[in-house]
């Protein structure tokens, strides 16, 4: 045991911890937020059992029925602390014209000042968990490790599913490894003596999500919900890794991944980004409908994010830097989504749903695989839930935010190569927002800069993922606008500079599609199926990767024609077709002008090209 002492507490590192940079850092930050101790973690499922254990005596845990759910655990938070903070959430570069007007600023050396007090014995009576990580498979290039230090044993069991957690990510590491510093408090000290009577401790006044680009430094105060506190997400694996993608030459996306299998055994390989909440996780678990697609499989390999490399063979390869999925509950049922509720069959931390009679968990949607109703449930808030309450009150049983958290390799349609350190070769990219009118079903960009032109001015209706009003469209480029650490029109302009390199390969880049599920008529009901149908959608993709599918041109991008898509087993006439791919003319001024303004937003540094590409669709819409 390595032991030096900071101030009276022992830094009790493991002997196999060797890297001095962590072992300072740790001794430093140990110092500043004086907890009561500190705890290595070594990843084993010993050590998260009893974590878990744990939490269940602290009440921050309901062990569920282990006949119905083994292995499972469900947790309630703080009627606060539900979602991502982005009005707190901050880009703090040296200059703020390097965070760009979409993201919050302050000056770093101001942000620290602001922060020191507030982490100066953040952890008292607390004890600080040290948790070591890989984004991405152990050891591979295009993997980064991270540490996270936390007071929450809650990040602590949770980063086990969700990252690749533990004792061997210090081999990797070594003496001389790099890792990003991940401070994370909940914000809640305890006085001298003081015994921690809130099974979810966090700050409902004061939090700070903090992203020092420069210097790669994440630090989080005052909330333990999953985006905001399990820092190897969405703080590392997008906002710091997309800062870091831009200096190396590589891209970190909110984007899922999947493998496309036909039935001659050819496989294929699609980065799609969506907004949150928007089905990134069923669109990645996708189950092909049975008539008319025999043969054919869809395997995930990751969920939310992707990074991606291209390499000198003229491919973008691709990796998910999680090990774990961190999906939405409600509307998850065995239509929607049935491998991912076969995922949930064990083993799962569940956060915010409701809790049954026979302790086990429920959430809307599950009424569909069951025909009905329970008569009767614990919500979210630990309140009474009858149907006749929900009738009078509107009350929702699980909080719409309510997550699952759950090992990757529980999925049953696991990619077996979602482990792979050399990624997988993409073959197409989609972009997709929830939008119920204007932007048609799916086109395809004429050119990388056309695909970049429809990513970068993507919309979206808000969801619960995020605290604010839901259901208006904003602005959200690639599905990054909460997640891109430095400025989004230097963004746009990387993803534009992607195209050279592979080009001067003589390589063909990834196909670039836009798509929409989301189009509603005039009753305000859905049109197009989504879910399992999307794979119509993917095969005509896969058609036009092969050059079999001859298409049609539109003024945004090329549109299947009806004959092009597989119906076999769904009923959907060539009006309803043209409901969901139709453009509408005036529809699409309206959006250019919206266009107009978002890239007024952006004028800094926003590229000629993405100016040039929309003159070039107006002239389309006007002939
Ligand atoms: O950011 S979270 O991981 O909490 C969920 C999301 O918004 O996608
Ligand atoms: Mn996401």
């Amino acid at each position: 045991m390595n032991a030096p002492t900071m101030q009276g507490l022992n830094l009790n590192a493991p002997a196999y911890v060797k890297n001095p940079r962590l072992l300072a850092w740790v001794a430093d930050m140990a110092a500043l937020c004086k907890p009561d101790r500190i705890y290595w973690c070594d990843g084993s499922k010993e050590e998260y059992d009893r974590l878990c254990d744990q939490l269940v005596q602290a009440g921050t845990f309901k062990k569920l029925n282990p006949a119905k759910r083994p292995g499972s655990f469900l947790a309630w938070s703080d009627p606060s602390d539900v979602a991502r903070v982005e009005d707190r959430t901050y880009i703090c570069s040296a200059k703020k014209e390097d965070a760009g007007p979409t993201n919050n600023w302050m000056d770093p050396a101001e942000m620290r000042a602001t922060l020191q007090p507030l982490f100066d014995g953040c952890m008292k009576g607390r004890t600080m968990y040290v948790v070591p990580f890989s984004m991405g498979p152990l050891g591979s290039h295009i993997a980064h490790i991270g540490v996270e230090l936390t007071d929450s044993a809650y990040v602590a069991v949770n980063q086990r599913l969700m990252t690749r957690m533990g004792k061997a990510v210090y081999d990797v590491l070594g003496v001389e490894g790099e890792f990003v510093p991940c401070m994370h408090t909940v914000g809640a000290p305890l006085a001298a003596g003081e015994k921690d009577t809130t099974s979810w401790p966090c700050n409902p006044k004061v939090k700070y999500i903090v992203h020092y680009p420069e210097t790669r430094e994440i630090w989080s105060y005052g909330s333990g919900y999953g985006g905001n506190a399990l820092l190897g997400k969405k703080c590392l694996a997008l906002r710091i890794a997309s800062t870091m993608g831009r200096d190396q030459g590589w891209l970190a996306e909110h984007m899922l991944i999947l493998g496309v299998t036909n039935p001659e055994g050819k496989k294929y390989h699609v980065a799609a980004a969506f907004p949150s909440a928007c089905g990134k996780t069923n669109f990645s678990m996708l189950v092909p409908p049975e008539a008319g697609f025999a043969g054919w499989k869809v395997t995930t390999i990751g969920d939310d994010i992707a990074w991606i490399k291209p390499h000198a063979d003229g491919k973008m390869y691709a990796i998910n830097p999680e090990a774990g999925y961190f999906g939405v509950a409600p509307g998850t049922n065995m239509h929607t989504n049935p491998n991912c509720m076969r995922s949930l069959d064990k083993d799962v931390i569940f956060t915010n749903v409701a809790l049954t009679d026979d302790g086990d968990v429920w959430w809307e949607g599950m009424e569909k695989d069951t025909g009905k109703l329970p008569d009767h449930l614990i919500d979210w808030q630990g309140k009474d839930w009858t149907p006749q309450i929900a009738k009078e009150t509107g009350a929702k049983a699980a909080h719409p935010n309510s997550r699952f958290t759950v090992a990757a390799t529980n999925n049953p349609a696991l990619d077996p190569q979602w482990d792979d350190a050399n990624g997988v070769a993409i073959d197409a990219f989609i972009f997709g927002g929830r939008r119920s009118t204007t932007v048609p079903l799916v086109t395809e960009a004429r050119t990388w800069t056309e695909g970049v032109y429809m990513a970068a001015t993507m919309g979206s209706e808000t969801t619960a993922a995020a605290f604010g009003a839901q259901g208006v469209v904003r602005r959200d480029p690639f599905a990054m606008l909460p997640f891109c650490g430095y400025n989004m029109s230097d963004y746009f302009q990387h993803w534009l500079n992607m195209e050279g390199p592979i080009a001067a390969t003589g390589k063909a880049l990834p196909k670039v599609f836009c798509v929409n599920w989301f189009r509603k008529d005039e009753a305000g009901k859905f049109v197009w199926p989504g879910y399992g149908d999307n794979m119509r959608v993917l095969k005509w993709m896969i058609d036009r990767i092969e050059g079999q599918a001859q298409g049609q041109e539109t003024m945004f991008g090329v549109a299947p024609q009806y004959a092009e898509i597989n119906w076999t087993g769904l009923d959907f006439s060539a009006q309803q077709f043209a409901a969901v791919t139709s453009i509408d003319k005036a529809a699409w001024a309206e959006e250019f002008k919206l266009h107009t303004a978002h890239f007024e937003q952006l004028a800094y540094h926003l590229p000629q090209a993405l100016l040039d590409t929309k003159a070039q669709l107006e002239k389309r819409l006007a002939a």
